[in-house]
């Protein structure tokens, strides 16, 4: 309680963690001597976050991919992300099991956190999955996905919905677990070099 979780991970946050990932004891210890290095306040703030996604992204823009992944992350929604949320995102985004990242990608389309995705959400998502494209890369997509509004039309059609209807998490989940082609626009991974 107190002063003493500021400096030391805390006996209860560990536990948690070592519950909700797959991560060892060892792993999340070195890993919370890193982010306190990196973050001494102990919160990473949105622009923090983007310069993160930034290096990853160099020939892009990735700001608002990391807008929307910082929005998804944020789960206490104060407008930081805590050690906590750090690494459950890290858990979820790398390791994680494909339910598991299937319930994060919901959170990432459900823009306004109201529990379904609608059309105009799964568009703004690919605009900004669309931003991380190199150009390069961009010119030699499919001729039915090489704008953010094809990719969503595409995505979209997987679903079966009108575009005024809308998808609650175990439709979405289920829609991208069986359509492989789903599960391939729903995020972007660059081309390994
Ligand atoms: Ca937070
Ligand atoms: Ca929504």
């Amino acid at each position: 309680m107190g002063n003493s979780t500021s400096s030391a991970l805390s006996k209860e946050i560990l536990e948690d963690l070592k519950l909700s990932t797959i991560f060892t004891e060892h792993e999340i210890s070195q890993w919370y001597e890193n982010f306190q290095k990196q973050c001494p306040t102990g919160r990473i703030t949105p622009e923090e976050f983007e310069q993160i996604y930034t290096r990853f992204f160099p020939e892009s823009d990735a700001k608002s991919y990391a807008r929307h992944v910082f929005r998804s992350f944020d789960t206490n929604d104060d407008g930081t992300l805590d050690f906590k949320e750090y690494i459950i995102a890290l858990h979820m985004t790398s390791t994680g099991k494909t339910t598991r990242k299937l319930e994060w990608a919901f959170s990432l389309f459900d823009v306004d956190k109201n529990g379904y995705i609608n059309k105009t959400e799964v568009t703004e998502i690919c605009q900004a999955i669309f931003k991380l494209i190199p150009k390069e890369e961009q010119s030699k997509l499919p001729e039915d996905e090489n704008t953010p509004e094809k990719r969503a039309n595409k995505l979209w059609s997987y679903f079966e919905k009108k575009d005024n209807e809308r998808l609650a998490e175990g439709e979405f989940i289920q829609g991208v677990i069986e359509n492989d082609n789903a599960m391939r626009l729903i995020h972007y991974e660059p081309v390994k070099q």
